[in-house]
């Protein structure tokens, strides 16, 4: 194997491309639709008329943006919002602007691994919102966390927004909040959104749009596996499928191979055997209800304090406290 290769395997991508693959069933992680393609097409997901999520999360913004602020118990002194995977912002904003409107010190902290995303978002709200205090940060998660935990005296409050959560396995999810539960200091709080259970064709539908973005979203691991990993999929030889089981609210992706075929990937020195109709299983989107969030939140140390949902109660976005 030369040099160049065992960096490929040692890097996190090849590494996991290489477990996923060499495994049965077969799997690759959803963490990799997500390169400048692939950000390009979650933002198109976002916008189209399936996706509920994205509006759904925005009309509880805009219908409790009071009351939501109510919830987070700031006194004289203000706190330090700070949002995980902040994006564009475009849901956050709802909140600061009213934050501005009843003049609470506050300062924002959007975290995102993308620079090109924070470096926006700040831009833009240097220049649509000039009064608010924001400190951008650029990294992961936990790292950037730990480094927040001394930033202040001041209460925290922690946004996680868009169900991102949803893409975790239960046992994930609760390390997760864990984790957020370890940084927290008494009175700080977490804001998290929470896909709900709803007609399954409902959910089907938001994961099979009629467009295809979402199919191109998916197969865009295996665009990505070519590009980075000099690999041969025919992106053609899949097609994108989806499943949901009501029963426990979990959402499946899956890549299922047409046709008996077979993948060179040289960078990992690895030739990939399909059968006929064999799965890449690549995502999932957990959907839940108020007493599987109570039990993630008892797992985790937590407990619910408010929660405030949709019109179409869709949608909820919990606060938690300690
Ligand atoms: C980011 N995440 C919460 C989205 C979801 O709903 O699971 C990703 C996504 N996958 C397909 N469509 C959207």
């Amino acid at each position: 194997m030369s040099s160049k290769n065992l960096d490929v395997l040692v890097c996190a991508f090849g590494k996991e491309v290489h477990e996923g693959l060499t495994s049965f069933p077969k799997y690759l992680s959803s963490k990799f639709f997500y390169d400048e393609l692939g950000d390009k097409l979650f933002q198109q997901i976002m916008d189209l008329p399936e996706y509920y999520l994205t509006n759904a999360e925005y009309d509880i913004f805009q219908l409790h943006k009071t009351d939501i602020l109510k919830s987070f118990d700031a006194d004289k002194e203000g706190f330090d919002l700070v949002e995980l995977g902040a994006g564009d912002g475009k849901k956050t904003k709802v909140l600061l602007r009213e934050l501005l409107k009843e003049e609470h010190p506050v300062t924002y902290h959007p975290i995102d691994i993308s620079k090109h995303a924070i470096d926006g978002l700040v831009e833009n709200l240097n220049q649509e919102l000039s009064k608010l205090d924001v400190e951008g940060q650029i990294g992961e998660y936990f790292e950037v966390l730990d480094r927040l935990k001394h930033i202040s005296d001041r209460k925290k409050v922690i946004m996680v927004l868009g169900s991102n959560i949803g893409n975790l396995l239960h046992p994930r999810a609760i390390q997760f909040l864990k984790k957020l539960n370890t940084v927290m200091h008494s009175d700080d709080l977490i804001f998290m959104g929470f896909d709900q259970k709803k007609h399954p064709q409902k959910v089907l539908d938001a994961y099979n749009d009629k467009s295809g973005v979402t199919a191109a979203f998916n197969k865009n691991v295996l665009a990505r596996i070519n590009k980075e990993l000099g690999g041969n999929f025919d992106l053609e030889a899949f097609i994108h499928w989806e499943v949901y089981d009501p029963e426990s609210g979990t959402a499946k992706s899956y890549l299922v191979s047409t046709k008996k075929q077979t993948v060179d990937i040289d960078c990992l020195s690895i030739q990939v055997h399909f059968e006929a109709w064999e799965s890449i299983h690549t995502e999932i989107s957990q959907k839940y209800d108020d007493d599987t969030v109570k039990w993630l939140a008892k797992e985790s140390g937590l407990e619910i304090s408010e929660s405030f949902t949709d019109e179409n109660k869709y949608y909820k976005n919990y606060v938690f406290k300690k």
